[in-house]
């Protein structure tokens, strides 16, 4: 994009062209497919290099509520649990007998996928049919939101592209170019597959994390070619995604229920943070302790870090609605829009600092504060949707929704961050 095509560059393409096809010799980008081409070949080779498998099915989570009302919990809904939905399961290194026992135990949202760029990676897709729904014969796939090298096969759009049938496996290939922040979702039905549940962070880590000329290796979210220092650099130490999505509970229960919802009606009554909403959101990961209704939930949204560190947010929404997330007290640098790093094409600097970002269904966001120092103890700050609907938990009085803490401990208190959102 900043290359100018000049008069003089575009006769050399044509001579370039002309040479090729004389069989004189191979233009560049031929060779380079070819070996990109040889590459894939070797990649889909080796077992060894799937990254991720995951079981697209259906299951149930847990959503609170004070009162109870025809969509809300579900009568359907096995004991503890109150919303039914599609989903992706995490089967890697599982084996057959174990994959099929995830039947009906779908996550939400999507298992957390990330990537290094350059890497070719192989992400696996089996589809275990709807233990709710055995009438409904729905394939699934895996489509990576904003993924710009892909080629159809693999784009998992499927009405120009398969689609995984019931009781079969598909592997994606990736090689990521362009690292920053994405979504993924199943793409089959997609108003209601992405509702239903059947949606994911990806992203994607830039080859500058092992270091460039003057820049020494770590973590970076761009290949920004500066060091550290740099007012331009988008260097972190600790990275937390965090997935928007909503619960319709109409939309829900009809599917659990063989119904058909009028989406014309979409009003969502959970605002969901990584799939779980507060107070829900600042419990640990996993199966918090005595909260047996969140194992199908396994995200936390809370967000640690000693003071002086910096923290990267990375946003993606994949609800149906524009959200406004709001960071009190912390002023937050936006340094990447749907994984493009903000810098102008003469390379001036257009990040930006807000406490509020507002993000579109589709849309995702790059964000780094700087922990301030703490002067006592650790001290809380609110993350929060600034639309008073979405903070709410199926419409009652109370906080609920798209609400969670960032708690910031005095500084070389928390051991360095092992994986994302830990
Ligand atoms: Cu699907």
């Amino acid at each position: 994009m900043d290359q100018r095509l000049t008069r003089r560059g575009f006769l050399r393409l044509g001579l370039g062209a002309a040479a090729g096809g004389a069989g004189i010799l191979l233009a560049p980008h031929t060779r380079d497919r070819l070996a990109r081409r040889a590459e894939a070949a070797s990649v889909l080779a080796q077992g060894a290099s799937l990254r991720y498998h995951l079981a697209g099915t259906d299951g149930w989570i847990s959503l609170p509520s004070a009162s109870s009302s025809t969509y809300h919990p579900d009568g359907l809904a096995p004991a503890g649990l109150s919303t039914y939905m599609f989903g992706f399961a995490d089967v890697t290194g599982l084996d057959a007998a174990q994959i099929q026992a995830m039947k009906n135990k779908c996550q939400a949202p999507a298992p957390l996928m990330y990537f290094d760029e350059g890497q070719g990676a192989l992400v696996r897709l089996t589809n275990l049919g709807l233990a709710q729904r055995p009438d409904l014969t729905d394939a699934h796939t895996i489509h990576w939101h904003g993924f710009r090298n892909v080629i159809p096969m693999f784009d998992g759009e499927p009405s120009s592209s398969v689609s995984v049938p019931i009781g079969r496996s598909l592997d994606y290939y990736y090689r990521p170019r362009e690292p920053g922040t994405y979504m993924f979702h199943c793409h089959v039905e997609d108003t209601e597959h992405v509702h239903m549940g059947m949606t994911g962070i990806v992203f994607v880590r830039p080859a500058q994390n092992g270091g460039a000329p003057g820049i020494p290796p770590g973590r970076y979210v761009f290949n920004d070619g500066v060091p550290p220092g740099d007012p331009r650099s988008t260097a972190y130490d600790r990275e937390f995604a965090v997935l928007l999505t909503e619960v319709w509970n109409e939309a829900h229960w009809d599917d659990a229920h063989i119904q058909l919802p009028e989406w014309s009606d979409y009003r969502p009554d959970f605002f969901l943070l990584n799939g779980r909403v507060y107070p829900d959101t600042i419990l640990p990961h996993g199966t918090p302790p005595g909260r047996p209704d969140l194992a199908y939930q396994p995200y936390s949204s809370l967000i640690r870090a000693n003071a002086g560190e910096r923290v990267l947010l990375r946003f993606a929404n994949l609800g149906f609605l524009k959200q406004t997330m709001v960071l009190d007290g912390i002023r937050l640098r936006v340094v990447g829009k749907d994984a493009v790093l903000l810098r102008g094409r003469d390379g001036s600097d257009l990040s930006y600092q807000t406490s509020t970002i507002s993000i579109g269904p589709g849309e995702s966001v790059d964000a780094i504060f700087v922990a301030p120092e703490v002067v006592s103890g650790e001290a809380t700050y609110l993350l929060y949707n600034r639309n008073l609907v979405g903070l709410s938990n199926n419409g009652e009085p109370g906080l609920g929704g798209q609400l969670t803490e960032v708690r910031i401990a005095p500084a070389g208190t928390l051991p360095p961050q092992s994986a994302p959102n830990q």
